[in-house]
């Protein structure tokens, strides 16, 4: 992230905080909606002035057949959703897709691959290529891939990597009954690699999975505690895909969302919080107030890595409607 002078001010001012109790946040949480806007809003526009909205564009390069047996995840081989293993895309196509992107208005482009880890050889190879090819479009590049080794996260930083992906999820505590297959500790240690290497990190969670309040403020204790806190911290509400575990949990009302977005935005003033999967669930309305909230980013692309996302036009008129710049 580029740090703009605002922010540097911002950071300056010592309002930045890594020591949020879990009690203080609950409270943010659960306060009356209109105050914590009230909060999050006067955070945000002086931290972030202009409302600008980062927009970034989501391609899976390797779908499908992973090992890990996340319960909200299609692309997990433990799971019977209609993802099925397809070959993995080569780097003229994926830069093909960037350069579309790009055109289309985004200012990121983010690569998934459905790996518990990143392999060594060739495909890291492609990786490396495709990361390069992204920044010479002079586009923001983000990877989510699985663990990764600390010389594979030197050399994507090598590459010219601008952040790394990798989500806790949900709290501690509800993990167990959402993944088993990979330890909390595993993910920070992960997170660790990524900061080492000098590569930004993006890291958020999942709302909607049957987590509680405390379980909520518990994931954005752990986030808020990173310190320098992630670059960008991106907020999905669970899209319930069919031959997960978790394919009947009841959707989230959508001011949770916002409350989470406004949560985020008080406790990580100058992170990028992206709004992300569940978008169209949200509604118009509902999304116009996570913008209000803080959220600064969006995916943006007719499609996630598996499942749907609204299309490009009615985000540019969603956008546009809300009164919020793109940022460029
Ligand atoms: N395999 C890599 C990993 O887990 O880091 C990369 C891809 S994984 C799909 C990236 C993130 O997408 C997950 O950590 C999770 O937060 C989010 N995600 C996946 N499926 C989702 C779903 N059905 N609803 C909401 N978020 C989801
Ligand atoms: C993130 O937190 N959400 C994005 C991105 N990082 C990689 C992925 C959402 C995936 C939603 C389910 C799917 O499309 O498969
Ligand atoms: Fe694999 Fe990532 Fe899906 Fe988990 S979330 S099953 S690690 S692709």
């Amino acid at each position: 992230m580029t740090l703009t002078a605002k922010k540097i001010s911002y950071i300056q001012s010592g309002r930045i905080r890594h020591d949020w109790s879990l009690n203080e946040i609950k409270e943010l949480l659960e306060k009356p909606l209109i105050e914590l806007l009230w909060e999050a809003q006067l955070i945000h526009r002086e931290a972030n002035p202009g409302y600008k909205v980062q927009l970034a564009t989501l391609l899976s390069v390797k779908t499908g057949g992973c090992q890990e047996d996340c319960a909200y995840c299609p692309q997990s081989i433990h799971n019977s959703s209609d993802v099925t293993g397809s070959p993995e895309l080569e780097v003229e196509a994926v830069l093909n897709q960037a350069k579309a992107a790009k055109e289309a208005g985004a200012d990121r482009f983010c690569m998934g691959w459905a790996w518990r880890e990143i392999p060594e050889g060739e495909k890291f190879n492609s990786m490396l290529k495709m990361v390069e090819g992204v920044r010479k479009l002079d586009l923001e590049a983000c990877v989510t891939a699985g663990m990764l080794t600390d010389n594979q996260a030197s050399k994507l930083a090598e590459a010219g990597l601008t952040a790394y992906n990798h989500n806790l999820d949900t709290s501690p505590e509800k993990y167990d009954q959402i993944i088993t297959t990979r330890t909390y500790q595993e993910r920070i240690e992960t997170l660790q690699r990524v900061r080492n290497a000098g590569i930004n990190i993006c890291c958020g969670g999942i709302i909607g999975m049957g987590e509680s309040i405390a379980d909520r403020a518990s994931l954005l204790r752990i986030l808020s505690s990173l310190d320098p806190h992630p670059e960008s911290v991106p907020i999905n509400s669970l899209v319930a895909v069919e031959g997960t575990p978790l394919e009947n949990t009841a959707s989230v009302d959508p001011l949770e969302m916002v409350r989470m977005v406004a949560t985020a935005r008080i406790l990580m003033p100058i992170s990028k919080i992206r709004l992300s999967a569940g978008r169209e669930k949200l509604g118009k309305e509902g999304q116009i107030l996570c913008l209000l909230a803080g959220a600064n980013s969006i995916f943006y692309g007719d499609k996630l890595l598996t499942t749907g996302n609204p299309d490009t036009e009615s985000d540019r008129e969603l956008l546009s409607q809300a009164g919020v710049n793109v940022q460029i």
